[in-house]
């Protein structure tokens, strides 16, 4: 098989990259080591920035998500028993969209199969081949038979544990990271949500946010020891320990009942450089992990896949290579700026247990400030709503 971009995982990343590659007349192959309803049975982020929402338009997959989603102009922050409203359409004029991962993903496989383009999921063994040459393959087996796509350029869209990275030559890349001690207890549960808006709450017991997916399913979350076990919660574990972090007017407020999905997901903040090796480009999960706290890490693959696409774009069209020679830098600047600001927000608001009284009392002036200094909610709020593309 032949074609001009192979595109390995068909998360968000790979999909979105190949809805506008498609569009544009270019050819893609995707490829994933599983099949669509195990992507689809992941639960992950839930806002979307402007950015993100623009480009799900241009991939012509965004009627649902108009019809659907909901238009968030603020969010609050709880702590000391009170809330603080973050007024994100006030302080940026911009708002985020709240529409989960699950249901962008769903609408990108839609669109993808309606425009008849090729996925081969389940298949196993990917191996990247001669992306230090101009003439790039994928080898890979499916029912115990090896194929072959040969191709001009190959985007690892294949997340934190994918393949691409792991193809790459010893001392090729520089790596940084910070893991935290802690993870996200998550459940999704068919209640309505504590308020209309998100509540991010900073408490002595730990970190919870209550999220939505609609007005009738809710997304919460509590902080827990990084090697907790989600088995060792029960429902109403979770919504005694939810309550126990919330203001008494949010708690008292909370609707419970049965969780019909329960996970814990690590935290940890993770950037490769460059996202460039010859034909081979970095994407997403594959290049960069923030832990969720300003709901980046879907909005950043969301970019990276706006500066490769204007590349890939120039080289298959204009045969210029000017895009794609500039894509690790332009995509890099913003991802280091979103992981810088998740890192502020993951600091800012949860319980650390090693933290010093001193690192206690500078949370709380850092809170103070925010709460008491419009320049300082501007700075929180136009990186929430998602810096400039
Ligand atoms: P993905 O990981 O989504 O997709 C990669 C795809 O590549 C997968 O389908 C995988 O099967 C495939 N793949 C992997 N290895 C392969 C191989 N060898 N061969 C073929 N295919 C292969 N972000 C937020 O903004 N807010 C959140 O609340 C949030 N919660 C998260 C919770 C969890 C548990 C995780 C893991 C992430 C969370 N994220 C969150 C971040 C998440 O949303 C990612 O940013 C997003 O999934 C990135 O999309 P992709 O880059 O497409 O990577
Ligand atoms: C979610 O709804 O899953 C969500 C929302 C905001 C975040 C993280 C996760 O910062």
């Amino acid at each position: 098989m032949r074609t001009q971009v192979v595109i390995v995982g068909s998360g968000p990343s790979g999909l979105l990259l190949g809805q506008l590659l498609t569009g544009a007349g270019i050819d893609n192959v995707i490829l994933d080591r599983v099949g669509k309803d195990y992507i689809l049975g992941r639960v992950r982020a839930g806002v979307l920035e402007q950015g993100t929402v623009d480009l799900m338009g241009k991939a012509g997959a965004d009627a649902r998500l108009a019809s659907e989603g909901l238009v968030h102009d603020g969010f609050s922050i709880a702590f000391d028993g009170r809330d603080h409203r973050i007024d994100l359409a006030g302080l940026t004029g911009k708002h985020v969209t709240v529409y989960g991962q699950t249901e962008m993903t769903r609408d990108l496989m839609a669109a993808r199969e309606a425009a008849g383009t090729s996925t081969l999921y389940e298949v196993e063994d990917v191996t990247l081949h001669g992306f230090d040459t101009d003439k790039p393959f994928v080898t890979y087996t499916k029912h115990g038979v090896t194929g072959r796509i040969d191709c001009d350029i190959i985007a690892g869209c294949d997340g934190f544990h994918g393949v691409s990275r792991r193809c790459l030559p010893a001392g090729a890349m520089r790596t940084f990271e910070r893991a935290y001690p802690f993870g996200w207890l998550g459940v999704l549960a068919e209640v309505p949500p504590v308020s209309d808006e998100l509540v991010y709450a900073s408490h002595e017991r730990g970190f919870a946010l209550c999220s939505m997916r609609s007005m009738t399913r809710s997304r919460y979350y509590v902080q827990v020891p990084a090697d907790e076990q989600a088995e060792a919660w029960s429902d109403n574990r979770f919504w005694d320990e939810l309550r126990n972090r919330l203001p008494r007017h949010h708690a008292e407020a909370v609707t419970t009942g049965p969780s019909f999905e329960k996970s814990i997901a690590p935290l940890r903040s993770f950037v490769a450089e460059p996202l460039r090796f010859g034909r081979l480009f970095l994407v997403g999960d594959a290049a960069h992990i923030v832990p969720p706290t300003g709901a980046k890490g879907l909005n950043l693959a969301a970019s990276d896949v706006h500066y490769l696409f204007d590349g890939l774009r120039d080289f298959f069209l204009e045969k210029s290579s000017a895009g794609i020679d500039a894509y690790s830098e332009r995509a890099l600047a913003r991802v280091w700026k979103a992981v810088r600001f998740s890192w502020w927000m993951t600091t800012l608001l949860h319980r650390f247990p090693d933290s010093s009284d001193f690192e206690r009392r500078i949370q709380d002036a850092e809170l103070d400030y925010l709460t008491h200094s419009q320049a300082a909610a501007t700075a929180l709020a136009e990186n929430y709503v998602g810096l400039a593309f």
